[in-house]
């Protein structure tokens, strides 16, 4: 793991957690009204979904709306968090900042889709986000969020508080009291900073953003600090102790090198499925495309990549995983590389016939200019099964994503012919 920085933060975190004991209190009283069928009483606080990837300001809304619902208003509220309870590790910059609140195991402390699998139908106050997820039931009481507004639940939503600003914890941290206990104004002032990259001019901070900002450093100072005067709206961006935050959490959410290959390919990733009509039996096969911020070199050496690759196809029931690595080489250069395997559980699929498509297409391809890599020669090492196939790209074009990636996947397999957007007018097919 990169070299931490958390002593230049110089506000103390807070020993006993209020907020702690708020959290596990309610999971528990709902979980167990839940279990009694008597859960139409709570409002559920929801933040949106991005996959296994939660972000900070979803995290940090929720929480701090349901406390205020709970709290102050004295409403039966909680906070669900939408991952699976072994989710919360794929983001160092959400387990630091929930550490700073007092939060040490999220994992059992707060309610999250792990718990309640399938979810009743409650009220629900959404946050960081204005449309209800077709995955759950319910009214919508309320709304606080920074994106677009959709336009929806204006019929039962009470309050609907939309603005477009850096960060929702920003839009939350407005509508709470002045006095909110410091781990809270702690959790929410980590999201704002993280989403603004520290309040810096010309970046997504809005007036908005920095005035809520001004009204919570007060209660985040370091109360060693007698003299500290607090700063002006516009000066955030310079005070010592937020520049070290900003520079805490962004280093935690770029390091991902503690990762597991298994995390790595779990934490952006999605799923195709296409079917081979030009193979005989005209088989339908799942795809994968795992995007893994982390070199190969990484974590991937001595047969690690083909490993943790076949775990996670077997797990899934893939056929074809593409590995699409993006991350900063020596002397700061960006690159890209891509890994695929292909490999086939069923009997239906004739792997070598799907891998020397996939290689032309991938070969044939101008716009990715890929190039096999030299040291990870997955055929040869002696690391992957019979009946698989498999090979690693260095992607000369860096900046084509997974975006580029996935349309060129499906042309070779339901085509079966590589495509080459720079060579050909749209529309046309090179035989
Ligand atoms: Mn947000």
């Amino acid at each position: 793991m990169a070299k931490s920085v958390a002593h230049q933060v110089a506000f103390s975190p807070p020993t006993a957690s209020a907020i702690l004991k708020y959290l596990t209190d309610s999971k528990s009283a709902f979980l167990k009204d839940k279990e009694g069928g008597d859960e139409k009483k709570w409002t559920v606080v929801l933040g949106n979904e991005a996959g296994a990837g939660l972000d900070l300001d979803s995290l940090a809304s929720a929480i701090a709306y349901a406390w205020f619902l709970s709290q102050v208003e004295k409403k039966p509220a909680v906070p669900l968090i939408q991952i699976g309870r072994e989710d919360f590790n794929l983001r160092a910059e959400n387990l630091y900042a929930l550490s700073l609140t007092g939060i040490h195991d999220p994992a059992s402390e707060l309610l999250t889709t792990s718990d309640v699998p399938q979810f009743p139908s409650t009220d629900f106050f959404l946050v960081d986000q204005n449309r209800l997820p077709p995955q759950f039931s319910g009214t919508v009481v309320g709304i606080i969020d920074h994106h677009q507004d959709e336009g929806l639940h204006k019929d039962t939503a009470k309050i609907r508080q939309i603005s477009l600003c850096g960060s929702c914890a920003s839009l939350v941290a407005s509508s709470l009291p002045a006095q909110v206990p410091q781990e809270l104004a702690t959790l929410l002032f980590t999201a704002m900073v993280i989403d603004t990259n520290g309040f810096k001019p010309g970046g997504k901070a809005t007036a908005e953003d920095r005035e809520a900002a001004t009204k919570l450093v007060p209660l985040l100072a370091p109360s060693s600090l007698d003299d500290f005067e607090p700063p002006m709206p516009d000066a955030l961006h310079e005070v010592s102790f937020i520049t070290a935050l900003n520079k805490e959490l962004s280093t935690r959410k770029s390091d991902l090198s503690y990762l597991s290959g298994w995390d790595l390919l779990r934490r952006d990733y999605k799923e195709y499925s296409f079917t081979l009509r030009w193979m005989e039996g005209e088989p339908t096969i799942k795809v994968g495309l795992a995007t893994v911020p982390v070199a190969l070199k990484v974590w991937g050496k001595k047969g690690k990549l083909e490993q943790e690759s076949l775990k996670w196809m077997k797990h899934r029931g893939l056929t074809v995983l593409g590995v699409l690595t993006t991350f900063k080489g020596k002397k700061g250069v960006h690159k890209r590389q891509m890994a695929v395997i292909i490999t086939d559980e069923t009997g239906k699929v004739d792997v070598p016939a799907l891998a020397s498509k996939f290689w032309a297409g991938i070969e044939g391809n101008t716009e990715l200019d890929a190039r096999i890599h030299k040291k990870f020669k997955l055929e040869r090492n002696g690391h992957l099964p019979a009946n698989s196939a498999g090979k690693v790209y260095k992607q000369r074009n860096a900046t084509a994503t997974r975006k580029t990636v996935a349309p060129l996947v499906k042309a070779i397999l339901e085509e079966g012919v590589p495509i080459s957007k720079e060579a050909d007018p749209p529309g046309s097919v090179k035989l």
